[in-house]
């Protein structure tokens, strides 16, 4: 896909699936496409907000998580027994940091096929106990599956799963005809076309019989590029000719895996299309070519293994995550910033690819917290623990032979994480709250720009060091080593915008650029008067907390008016005819509190209201002696 651009009041979005090249220079920018047609769409806007919510909505909203997604990742390319996955669940919990999932990468297979498990290192008896502890306390599991299927050459037929892909047609295939067979961690590898229709049942089969033995709750695609470590079909090259069909596919288009003009394919010096990934020239089912096809491998996967999650999980919300997408993905599929490094130029980049990823529709993106590779250094996992915590997806990754970087490593990153993570946890409603409306309203992303929220205000447009989640939440974090301090802006406040620190829920006064003090183990959050936010009491799993009482904060702005919203269900069924929209609105010293039906999931009860702002400058209103009263209507706030 080819998101053009996003001016102060439009957006253009040129739909293609080709492969293609940017050129940034001092005053343009060139977009070049190696084949098909230049397919544009215009939104007007007249807001940047429009703009987005135009081009989300018309590629389709982003899928709504389920809750307990919303929770802290533990993940490590590394954790290669089930022993030590428990260990790091134990010191988690010693540590008393939140988890709510651990991940397991390539580590758990039998010499990296798929859907296998390797029981020397992950016993029967052991992993299933492991998984059902883990489930039984309320935490999650999520494994690794890659896209390329071992296919064994050498007679060796013990492994079903390729055999049955086999005998259901579902590879891609070479020019001749014959199976496609690169290389990936398994050695020679054939990859599934996710657009074949006989692929979905074996696929979908392929992880229903693995479930028995591993009790996941989503999936983890990689590698999905696709990826193969070698060139063309180099683990049985084609010997026949091409065929008919082939052949006509090509005519008039020459040798797709070099065509005449070559794009700077930073994989390989000669830039060869055909290099690390799977070639051009692999041809899909109905005959299409890889050439055409390439850029939505990922999107195709994550739709299959979404649908086949929903066959094992009737009812359900899937929950997968994918290294490629493409426009369109975010209806099946949630991204992270992976392959980053352990230094803190990317801790700065995650954010505006964050925005990136919001614009293309996928708002639940974070990026691998505290790096991918090299080894982590303890200020800047501190920072980038705080910072991860409010972005949608929070998952700690790094790769193999690297120090381990787990928040427990070091006392001054868990005491950090502790302290953001208890604030993320009391937000994870409100956070659902936007998500929700991302995917039944608006399609807007959940992490903003300041530039989004403010418009008018030309100087915000390049600030990718703060930003706001939804519209009512500012966040400063430090992006560099060595300082206690960080640069504030708090957009419009000199015209009126009211600010509240969200630690002393004082507001704030002064000039709209502040210098505020930010030692190590804390980060900066304002609240924006105008909005209402619904907090809980965090607990140490999501389902904790998503059980404990309402709390409200109602912000007030410069006209004591302030509105907010909570959507209410039971965090994991697809259909969300039973969930609630509360609607809360502040005006002239009431708050007035409506739900969008009279049955369905009712939301626990509001047990504290805190007034920022107003008469009072700040007032609690305090419900827990009549709790069970669930608090409808209106109450006098001041
Ligand atoms: O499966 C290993 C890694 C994984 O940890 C990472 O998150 C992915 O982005 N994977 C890539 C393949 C190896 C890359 C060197």
């Amino acid at each position: 896909m080819s998101f053009l651009g996003l001016g102060s009041s439009h957006a253009v979005y040129w739909r293609t699936s080709s492969i293609q090249e940017v050129l940034i220079e001092d005053k343009s920018l060139t977009w070049r496409s190696l084949s098909g047609i230049i397919d544009l769409y215009f939104y007007s806007g007249p807001t940047i907000h429009d703009a987005i919510s135009q081009f989300v909505t018309s590629i389709g909203t982003p899928a709504l998580p389920p809750y307990w997604a919303l929770g802290y990742h533990q993940s490590r390319w590394g954790y290669g027994t089930v022993g030590e996955l428990n260990e790091v669940v134990h010191k988690f919990k010693e540590a008393n940091i939140p988890l709510e999932t651990i991940w397991s990468d390539i580590d758990y297979m039998e010499n990296h096929r798929d859907f296998t498990i390797d029981r020397f290192r992950f016993p029967e008896a052991e992993f299933t106990r492991f998984l059902q502890t883990l489930h039984y306390n309320g935490h999650h599991y999520i494994p690794i599956v890659d896209t390329g299927v071992y296919a064994p050459q050498n007679g060796d037929e013990n492994y079903p799963v390729y055999f049955d892909g086999l005998a259901d047609d579902v590879y891609l295939k070479n020019p001749d005809g014959s199976v496609y067979i690169g290389e990936v961690w398994p050695g020679p590898s054939a990859f599934p076309d996710f657009f074949a229709n006989s692929t979905k049942d074996w696929w979908t089969k392929a992880l229903k019989d693995w479930y028995r033995d591993v009790q996941f709750d989503g999936i983890w695609l990689d590698k999905n590029e696709p990826t193969s470590h070698c060139m063309g079909s180099c683990g049985k090259p084609p010997t026949g000719e091409p065929t008919d069909e082939y052949l006509e596919t090509i005519e008039g288009r020459g040798d797709v895996n070099h065509p005449p003009y070559v794009i700077n394919n930073i994989r390989d010096e000669g830039c060869d299309l055909a290099a690390h990934y799977v070639a051009p020239n692999a041809t899909h089912q109905d005959g299409s070519l890889e050439f055409d096809l390439h850029n939505l491998y990922g999107y195709s996967e994550s739709k299959v293994t979404y649908e086949s999650l929903l066959d094992i999980f009737p009812g359900k919300r899937p929950f997968v995550l994918s290294r490629s997408t493409h426009t369109g993905s975010g209806k099946y599929s949630v991204h992270w910033g992976g392959d980053n490094e352990s230094k803190w130029s990317y801790l700065q980049f995650s954010i505006s690819q964050a925005f990136s990823f919001g614009l293309f529709g996928i708002p639940f993106f974070g990026a691998d917290i505290c790096g991918f590779s090299g080894n982590a250094e303890e200020e800047m996992c501190s920072r980038w623990m705080q910072l991860g915590a409010f972005f949608p997806f929070y998952r700690n990754h790094n790769t193999v032979g690297t120090i381990h970087q787990e928040p427990y490593c070091w006392e001054s990153v868990a005491e950090a994480t502790r302290n953001a993570t208890s604030i993320r946890y009391s937000l994870l409603s409100y956070y659902y709250t936007l998500l929700a409306y991302a995917n039944l309203k608006d399609g807007l992303p959940v992490m903003r720009a300041l530039s989004w929220v403010f418009p008018g205000d030309a100087s915000l447009f390049g600030i990718d060091s703060q930003f706001f989640i939804g519209d009512a939440l500012l966040i400063t974090p430090v992006l560099e080593p060595n300082t206690d301090k960080v640069e504030a802006l708090f957009p419009g406040i000199d015209a009126g915008e009211v600010y509240y620190d969200w630690y002393t829920m004082k507001k704030v006064s002064g000039e709209p650029r502040q210098a505020l003090d930010a030692p190590l183990g804390h980060i900066p959050i304002h609240i924006r008067g105008g909005n209402i936010i619904p907090v809980h009491v965090p607990g140490y799993t999501t389902r904790e907390t998503k059980e404990n009482p309402i709390k409200l904060i109602v912000a007030l702005d410069e006209n004591n008016f302030a509105e907010g919203s909570l959507f209410w269900d039971d965090g994991e069924s697809l259909d969300t005819k039973d969930s609630m929209f509360y609607k809360y609105r502040a005006e002239g010293g009431s708050l007035f509190v409506q739900s969008s039906q009279d049955e369905g999931y009712l939301a626990p009860t509001i047990d504290m209201i805190y007034v920022l702002g107003g008469p009072n400058r700040f007032k609690e209103i305090d419900f827990t002696a009549n709790r069970d009263q669930f608090f409808m209507g209106v109450i006098s706030l001041y």
